[in-house]
C-alpha cells in the first residue's frame, strides 16, 4: 500500500488528513498516513504554550502565539467550505475570535473526522533521506517520550511543519548595552508584563502592529515603531510613536536612522521568521524568504525537482486554513492519481509565471487578489465543497479599509459567513475592553431575545 509521512499537525497537516478521510469517506482507497507531531497535541501554533526556547524534551518550542492573541482577520476569511463555525459552535458567534476559540474549531473537525489514530504525537521528525533506486523516502524521528528513534519508509512525504517558528533577528550595534528586556515576536508571550513601560517594537508588518497594540491594550507607557523600508502608515492614536530604522543602542538609549532618540525600557524584534527545514537534505529543501509564491513548489505544493516531496502551507498568508484545505485536496487529487503533474519544465514554466506575477504585486490588494487566484486555481480542480473565493478576497479588503480606520477598533466589526451567509453577531464587549480571552468568555453573548 502506497504510504504517506506528514511532518506536522497543525492547520496544515490537519487538512492533509481530512482530506483523504473525505476520499475515504466517499469510496475511494487511500494511502496509509503517518503524520509525526513533536508537540503533545494538534493545532500547531493554535496550540499555546507557556514555554520559550526549549520545551521539556530540549526541543526548539514551537509556539509563536501569545496569551491574548486574537484572530487579526475576520474568521469568515478563513472559514473551511465543509465545516462552517456555525456547525461547529452551534450558532453564529462573532468575527474576531481568540486563539482558544479558533484552537477548538480546528480541534474540532478533525476529532469528528476520527483521524487522530494516524498522529504520532511527541515525535519529532529528524531527518528525511529519499532513494531514487527504491523510489522511497526514509523518515527518521524521535520519540521523544521513549526517547528513541524511530525510522519508517514511505512514498510521500509532505512537509507541514509552518515557517513562522524560526526567528530572523538581526543584529543592531551596542545591543549588547542594552539594560533592559531584548526578546523577538517568537517569545512573546503576555503582554502585562509591558504594562507602565516604553517598548520599542523593531518591524512594520502583522507581528509589530498586533504586539504594539498588545502592549498599549494591556498598560504600556509608550510604543515606539522602528521600520525599516516603510511605516505602517495606521493612524496611530496617542501613546504610539513611528520612527526609522534603528541605528544603535547605549544602556536604554535607543538613536535611529533620523537623528532621533528615545530612552525605551524593553525591545521586540518583530522581525519575521525564517522558513526552516533542518531536517530535510539539500535536496529535498525549500530555500525561501517569507513570500506568496515561493520559487521550486509546483502549484505552490510540489517540490519541482523531486514532486514527491510535498509542501502545504509554506508560502506567505492571506488566506490560510481554507488554502492549507485548497492544497491538501489538490495534493491528495495527486496522489490518487485524479490529477497528473506536467512534466518537469511544464512544472518550471507554470512556477515562473506565478513568481512573475508575484513579483509585480504593488500593494495589499493585489497580493490578496494574487492568492485569490492561487486558491481559485487549485479548487476549481478538486470536489472541495465550493468556496466563494471572490466574496472571500471582498472581505479581506473590507477589513484591510475597516483597519485603515481604526487600528484599535477594527475587531468590533461584524462579516457574514461566505458558508452560511449568517452574518456574525456583534461581539458583547469592545475588544479593547475584553481583557478576558478565553473561550468561555468569548462564548458567553447574550442571545437575541436578552
Ligand atoms: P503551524 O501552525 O506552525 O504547525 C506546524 C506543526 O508542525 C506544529 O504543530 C509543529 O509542532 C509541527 N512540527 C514542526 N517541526 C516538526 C518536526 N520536525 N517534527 C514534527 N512536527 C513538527 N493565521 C490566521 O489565519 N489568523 C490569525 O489570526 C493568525 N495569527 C497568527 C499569529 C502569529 C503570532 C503567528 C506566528 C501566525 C498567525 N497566523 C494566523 C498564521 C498561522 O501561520 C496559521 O494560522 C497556521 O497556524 C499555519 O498552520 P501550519 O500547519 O502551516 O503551521
Ligand atoms: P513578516 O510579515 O514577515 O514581517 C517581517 C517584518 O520584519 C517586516 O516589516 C520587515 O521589514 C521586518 N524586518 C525584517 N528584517 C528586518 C531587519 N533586518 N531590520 C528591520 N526590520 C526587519 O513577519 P510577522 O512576524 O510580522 O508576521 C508573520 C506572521 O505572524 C503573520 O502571519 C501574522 O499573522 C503573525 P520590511 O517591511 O521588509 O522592511
Amino acid at each position: 500500500m502506497t504510504r504517506v509521512a506528514i511532518i506536522g499537525a497543525g492547520p496544515s497537516g490537519l487538512a492533509v488528513l481530512r482530506a483523504f478521510e473525505a476520499a475515504r469517506l466517499k469510496g475511494a482507497e487511500v494511502p496509509e498516513l503517518v503524520c509525526y507531531e513533536k508537540q503533545s497535541n494538534w493545532g500547531g501554533l493554535w496550540n499555546y504554550t507557556w514555554r520559550t526556547g526549549l520545551d521539556e524534551f530540549g526541543e526548539p518550542v514551537h509556539g509563536s502565539m501569545y496569551r491574548y492573541l486574537w484572530s487579526n482577520g475576520p474568521k469568515e476569511c478563513l472559514e473551511f467550505a465543509d465545516y462552517s463555525f456555525e456547525e461547529h459552535f452551534g450558532r453564529p458567534i462573532p468575527s474576531f475570535p481568540p486563539r482558544a476559540v479558533l484552537h477548538d474549531y480546528i480541534a474540532g473537525r478533525v476529532e469528528k473526522s476520527g483521524v487522530r489514530k494516524h498522529v504520532k504525537f511527541n515525535h519529532a521528525v529528524r531527518h528525511v533521506s529519499y532513494d531514487p533506486d527504491t523510489a522511497s523516502f526514509t523518515v527518521l524521528a524521535n520519540d521523544l517520550a521513549g526517547d528513541h528513534l524511530v525510522s519508517d519508509v514511505f512514498d510521500y512525504v509532505v512537509a507541514a511543519n509552518g515557517h513562522f517558528s524560526t526567528p530572523n533577528v538581526p543584529k543592531f550595534g551596542g545591543i549588547e548595552t542594552f539594560l533592559g528586556r531584548v526578546l523577538h515576536a517568537h517569545d512573546f508571550r503576555c503582554a502585562d508584563e509591558f504594562a507602565g513601560k516604553t517598548v520599542m517594537v523593531i518591524g512594520a508588518s502583522y507581528s509589530a502592529e498586533d504586539i504594539g497594540v498588545q502592549c498599549h491594550k494591556y498598560g504600556a507607557k509608550k510604543i515606539i515603531f522602528s521600520y525599516r523600508t516603510k511605516p505602517m502608515g495606521f493612524q496611530w492614536p496617542e501613546g504610539f510613536e513611528t520612527r526609522p530604522l534603528l541605528q544603535k543602542v547605549e544602556g536604554h538609549h535607543c538613536v535611529f536612522k533620523d537623528g532621533s532618540s528615545a530612552e525605551v525600557d524593553a525591545i521586540v524584534f518583530c522581525t519575521g521568521y525564517l522558513n526552516h527545514y533542518p531536517f530535510l537534505p539539500d535536496e529535498l529543501r525549500l530555500k525561501t524568504r517569507t513570500r506568496l509564491y515561493p520559487p521550486g513548489l509546483y502549484k505552490g505544493i510540489f517540490w519541482e525537482p523531486n514532486p514527491k516531496m510535498m509542501y502545504i502551507g509554506a508560502q506567505d498568508q492571506f488566506y490560510t486554513f481554507n488554502m492549507f484545505d485548497a492544497q491538501a485536496w489538490y495534493a491528495r487529487d495527486v496522489l490518487l492519481g485524479r490529477i497528473a503533474l506536467p512534466a518537469r519544465d511544464g512544472m518550471a514554466a507554470d512556477i515562473g509565471r506565478w513568481v512573475a506575477r508575484e513579483e509585480a504585486l504593488a500593494d495589499a490588494s493585489e497580493m490578496i487578489d494574487f492568492q485569490t487566484d492561487y486558491v481559485r486555481d487549485l479548487l476549481q480542480a478538486t470536489d472541495y465543497p465550493h468556496l466563494d473565493v471572490d466574496r472571500v478576497a471582498e472581505l479581506f479588503k473590507q477589513w484591510e479599509h475597516h483597519k485603515e480606520e481604526g487600528i484599535l477598533t477594527y475587531r468590533d466589526r461584524s462579516y457574514p459567513s461566505t458558508i452560511t451567509g449568517t452574518m456574525a453577531p456583534v461581539h458583547h464587549t469592545p475588544w479593547m475592553r475584553a481583557m478576558d480571552d478565553s473561550l468561555a468568555a468569548f462564548l458567553n453573548q447574550p442571545s437575541a431575545a436578552e
